[in-house]
């Protein structure tokens, strides 16, 4: 007798909310097992039209692309520390080299972009650039591809020794504003 009144008190004055939603649930599982699985199905290119909202997956090949408006085409890579990474940039703009080239410059864990890219365009646009940059600055540089300009690419191979958030930039004046971004090493 004591028992059979405990039961629903407890459900009541502890989680009323929850004793109703199991119930449900219970109700309702067989049908959505059936859903999930049919939407499961399409593993084609459908996703690749649409902006992935989502964490990128772990990779050891990055692919860039920067435009004519100071963009990369992405901004956060996932890569595993300590394997060799193949990185290709392509320049996709149209405009003069002398006004809008890009390149990728991977720097250490830590560094600032803004430093770095503050040095970078007291420097200039010119062939010799980075060999501008203080000594201090330059030990920062992990990696870096040439400066690219309208529709030229480059690819290179490095490695991120340690588990870290590597930054990235565009070294051109002024560039680093908008493009920045980070590999994070696993
Ligand atoms: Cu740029």
């Amino acid at each position: 007798m004591k028992k059979i009144l405990m039961v629903p008190a407890l459900c009541a004055a502890l989680f009323l909310a929850s004793c109703n939603g199991s119930k449900n649930n219970s109700n309702n599982s067989s049908s959505d097992t059936t859903t999930t699985a049919g939407t499961n199905i399409d593993t084609s290119g459908a996703s690749a039209n649409v902006p992935v909202a989502t964490a990128p997956q772990i990779t050891n090949t990055i692919s860039l692309t920067g435009n004519d408006q100071r963009q990369y085409s992405d901004t956060l890579f996932l890569v595993k520390a300590g394997q060799k990474i193949t990185l290709t940039m392509q320049n996709i703009g149209n405009m003069p080299a002398a006004t809008m080239s890009h390149d990728v410059i991977i720097l250490k864990p830590g560094s600032s972009v803004s430093d770095f890219g503050n040095a970078a365009t007291s420097a200039g646009n010119g062939p010799d650039a980075l060999n501008k940059l203080s000594a201090n600055l330059k030990k920062e540089i992990i990696a870096h591809t040439k400066m690219l300009s309208a529709g030229q690419s480059d690819q290179i191979t490095f490695t991120l020794p340690k588990p870290g958030t590597y930054p990235f930039l565009c070294s051109f004046p002024a560039h680093y504003l908008t493009m920045h971004g980070e590999i994070i090493a696993k």
